[in-house]
């Protein structure tokens, strides 16, 4: 499936018609055959055969079902086929290495791959333009004995992540000439000006494990990538497109491509070269078993190997290859593989650390290479998720049923998996249930949960807050627990920087509407997830860390802007009702990527004066330029073990009926703007229309008197101002058990 085969067919052509003719056997009867063959037959279970199967062949693995995957493998031919012509000579690929030692320009080598038919002079000519313009063009002879083609660009436009500058895209072409000029092939790549490196050293706290670009380090802000459809031939340029805008939307900065998928369309890196999205991008295996003993899969794996690299090295956004995801992790390999099901680390290492990496290195100049996510490269491997160095994959929450508290306990430096499922909204549930389906136990709702299921959301959900009172409001509110839970995770590492340098959650998108980690469901929704992501990744941020037993709330301010800010901090401490109890301000100056600990705020006196069940402590860093950041903290009666637990919103006795008011205002374009009040505090107020999608520029927020929120609305239909003020449907948590 990930490779590009390629026949020389001149022998077999005959005058007129000809026909390909391909025979496609099943892939599920080829594994089930070899992994009877090698002894795995116990782990072929009826409807989830991805613990044995996905590894032996090199086919998507996720499509043969995973624990958000459907089971529905596909066969055919999902790539284009074309017959090629050519005489003397061709162009087959060019390596771009870019030099920037020098400052003020970037040195370019272009190394051109020429299978030639005949011995003829050629001539080779590099045209660069940037916006339309032509940089520079260069020619050279083409013969092996002739250096590769240089160009020196001046006055270089460097490519930034998302947030950190912007994207210039130069265009390269590449003609090969014969003697007389004229072109026989041409080679078209756009390329990004800039270094990008995963930058392991000594630090205080073990190995660094961040990314740096163009010589600045970055905090990695992104989610993981799924294959977006079951069907992967039902994907657009323009679903691509989207989902990648999305991610930067909400100010991610890198997107982990998951190795049970696949290696994506072009589409999809275009879009993150145009975005700023940097790829982190493993070789698909997505964990479990493999033949590596099978020179024979082996061999195949590298052939993938060179083609995936020498197609996608020349895209900006491509920061890491990676060797596979999680087969460090678990007991599957082994010294001496004493079972099936196990492999060798003799055979693991001679792919993973050796052709793999020795791959990347020849073929893509200047990026690096991880052998496995999670991994710990100091320790004997089997240490992964080593909080001293490396990547970590944080599932305690989740699959162990931790609290979200849990998060705080680990001060690992990059968390490239971690998450908490939700349920789609009503509209995507609707689309795939009858009345009758639409309990979370029903046949068809288990049927859209592949993980340890529903029940574990509704128990993680009544830690925090009250039982809902209905099937919507559940789908609903299990997405504010899911936004939560990483906003709770996301925070606390943000706030470690230095340490913490990178937080990829558990998951960007679905391949089908399925019960999942995802921020975005299988018909592009937004989840609340995705819409308090906006807020825990913007560049600034304000958090509070409250400590129940010292009834004191710390504040801390984050910033990843490259430059010093002058900003305003306030905090408002108010009771439930929303009367102030205490409030206060400070100029802060916010060193460039830095996190510190402004103040801490004692309430003491506030909690003596009110049950601690009804404290509300409101913070806003606001900067000039920048998205004003806000965040709340609340105070509700401790549950067992305070010091462990945090308040939990289910206690707070927030008023029925917080009194939301919304004015509207069309925007002339389609839109419209949605001013909300409110005369006591509404917590995760969120807007709905009734029978449209739409857009919204800020979602799940907080809402208190005197403190009015404007959201902009893009409804997917032509609406009246009448119509729309029909269709909005404003709530917030009360409703959900009111
Ligand atoms: C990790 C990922 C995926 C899985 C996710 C949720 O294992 O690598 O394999 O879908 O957790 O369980």
């Amino acid at each position: 499936m990930f490779r590009a085969w390629e026949w020389d067919i001149k022998e077999l052509l005959k005058p007129g018609e000809n026909s390909i003719e391909i025979v496609l056997a099943s892939a599920v009867k080829f594994c089930e055959a070899l992994a009877h063959k090698r002894g795995l037959g116990h782990l072929l279970y009826p409807n989830k055969i991805y613990a044995a199967i996905p590894g032996m062949m090199r086919k998507e693995p996720c499509n043969f079902g995973w624990d958000w995957g459907i089971k529905a493998v596909t066969c055919g031919i999902w790539r284009d086929i074309r017959v090629m012509a050519f005489d003397t000579a061709r162009l087959k690929n060019i390596t771009l290495a870019q030099d920037h030692s020098a400052r003020g320009k970037v040195g370019l080598t272009i190394h051109s791959e020429i299978e030639r038919l005949r011995d003829t002079d050629l001539k080779l000519r590099a045209t660069i333009q940037l916006d339309g313009q032509t940089v520079t063009t260069v020619e050279c002879a083409a013969n092996d004995t002739r250096p590769p083609l240089t160009a020196t660009i001046t006055d270089p436009q460097l490519w930034w992540p998302n947030n950190l500058g912007q994207q210039p895209l130069y265009e390269i072409t590449v003609e090969l000439l014969d003697a007389e000029g004229s072109t026989l092939d041409t080679l078209h790549k756009r390329i990004g000006l800039r270094t990008l490196r995963l930058d392991r050293q000594p630090d205080a706290w073990g190995e660094s494990f961040r990314f740096v670009v163009n010589g600045v380090p970055f905090f990695a802000k992104g989610a993981n990538w799924v294959p977006a459809d079951a069907v992967q031939s039902r994907m657009t340029p323009d679903r691509y497109r989207a989902l990648v805008r999305d991610a930067a939307a909400v100010h991610m900065n890198m997107l982990r491509v998951w190795g049970g998928g696949l290696y994506e369309e072009d589409a999809f890196y275009d879009a993150c070269d145009e975005l700023g999205i940097c790829v982190w991008q493993e070789f698909t295996f997505g964990g479990g078993v493999s033949p590596l003993d099978d020179p024979a899969f082996r061999d195949s794996v590298i052939a993938e190997a060179h083609g995936q690299v020498r197609r996608l090295r020349h895209h900006p956004c491509l920061a890491l290859w990676c060797g596979n995801n999680e087969m460090e992790m678990g007991d599957q390999l082994q010294d001496q593989p004493s079972e099936p099901g196990k492999m060798s680390w003799k055979d693991y290492r001679e792919l993973f650390d050796k052709q793999l990496a020795r791959i990347v290195g020849d073929l893509h100049p200047g990026c690096d290479y991880w052998p496995s996510s999670p991994h710990s490269p100091h320790g004997d491997r089997r240490d992964y998720n080593n909080p001293t160095c490396g990547d970590a994959h944080l599932w305690a929450v989740w699959h162990e049923g931790k609290p979200f508290e849990w998060y705080r306990t680990c001060p690992h430096g990059f968390n490239s998996e971690f998450g908490c499922q939700s349920l789609r909204e009503p509209k995507t549930v609707h689309s795939f249930t009858h009345e009758d389906d639409r309990n979370i136990a029903s046949y068809i709702m288990e049927q859209h949960q592949r993980s340890h299921g529903n029940a574990r959301i509704i128990e993680y959900m009544l830690a925090w807050f009250r039982m809902p009172n209905s099937f919507d409001h559940t789908l609903w509110l299990s997405q504010v627990l899911q936004g939560m839970s990483i906003k709770y995770a996301v925070e606390h590492w943000r706030r470690s920087m230095p340490r913490g340098m990178g937080t990829l959650y558990w998951q960007l998108n679905d391949c089908w509407p399925v019960a999942s980690w995802s921020s975005i469901d299988y018909h592009g929704r937004w989840k609340a997830l995705h819409h308090m992501a906006r807020h825990f990744f913007a560049p600034l941020l304000v958090s509070g860390v409250e400590d129940v037993g010292k009834e004191t709330v710390e504040v801390h301010v984050t910033s990843d802007l490259l430059e010093m800010i002058d900003a305003e901090l306030r905090w408002d401490v108010t009771d439930i009702e929303g009367h102030p109890i205490e409030q206060g301000s400070q100029k802060v100056a916010v060193g460039a990527q830095s996190s510190n600990l402004i103040r801490t705020l004692d309430l003491g006196h506030a909690v003596q004066a009110h049950e601690k069940r009804g404290l509300l402590v409101w913070l806003e860093l606001e900067a000039p330029g920048q998205p004003t950041s806000r965040n709340m903290v609340f105070f509700a009666r401790p549950v067992r073990r305070p010091r462990v637990f945090s308040p939990r919103p289910k206690h707070l006795e927030l008023s029925r009926s917080p009194g939301l008011e919304t004015l509207i205002t069309p925007k002339g374009n389609g839109s419209f703007d949605v001013t909300l009040t409110t005369a006591r505090p509404a917590l995760w107020v969120w807007l709905e229309l009734k029978d449209y999608d739409a857009g919204f520029s800020d979602n799940f927020f907080h809402l208190r008197p005197g403190s009015p929120v404007t959201v902009n609305a893009q409804p997917t239909g032509q609406l009246t101002t009448e119509s729309f003020a029909e269709q909005l449907l404003v709530r917030s948590l009360v409703d959900t058990y009111r």
